[in-house]
């Protein structure tokens, strides 16, 4: 299987900005492997409203980083959220949840946050909030995507 050359300068510019970035750090170095623990949203955490798609062009994600979803368990005066996986990016575009698994429940995000490894590289991994039947998704861009790229 070829390359293209689109796809080859898409390589290209990822690797590129990969250097830069783990050159200027600002992320956690937990691990002894080198694997980083990243807080969905930063200092916003897992919310509506935040735009975790921007955030996520933002972020450099690398095989076997940690994501960390960090939301408060649900109470008489918050919304509940959640997190899913999407199969694929025609779900992930239309927020369509029918056939989305469960990755961490309206609970699980509470206290250090929900930890989920990004392990295969390249895998576009979908994620989305699901709660709401999708509206989180869709009006409260709850989602983003995460392509894990090789450590060097
Ligand atoms: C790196 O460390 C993290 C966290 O301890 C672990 O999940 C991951 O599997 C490790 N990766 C390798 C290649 O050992
Ligand atoms: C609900 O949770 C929020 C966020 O943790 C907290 O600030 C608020 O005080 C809680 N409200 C009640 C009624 O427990
Ligand atoms: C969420 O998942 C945890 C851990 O599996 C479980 O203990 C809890 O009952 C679940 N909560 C809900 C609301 O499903
Ligand atoms: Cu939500």
């Amino acid at each position: 299987m070829g390359f293209t050359v689109a796809q080859r300068l898409v390589l290209i510019v990822a690797v590129a900005s990969i250097l830069t970035v783990s050159k200027a750090g600002g992320f956690d170095l937990d691990h002894k492997n080198g694997s980083r623990k990243i807080v969905v949203g930063g200092q916003e955490h897992w919310r509506f409203g935040y735009h975790y798609t921007s955030w996520a062009l933002k972020t450099p994600f690398c095989v076997d980083d940690v994501l960390v979803f960090k939301y408060d368990a649900p109470n008489a005066t918050t919304f509940p959220h959640s997190v899913y996986l999407l199969p694929d990016l025609v779900s992930f575009l239309d927020c369509d949840l029918s056939r989305a698994t469960l990755v961490a429940n309206t609970t699980q995000g509470g206290g250090d946050g929900f930890e989920f490894v990004l392990k295969d590289w390249l895998r576009p991994y979908y994620f989305a909030c699901g709660e709401n039947k999708g509206l989180h998704c869709k009006d409260g861009n709850m989602k983003f995507a995460a392509v894990p790229l090789l450590r060097h």
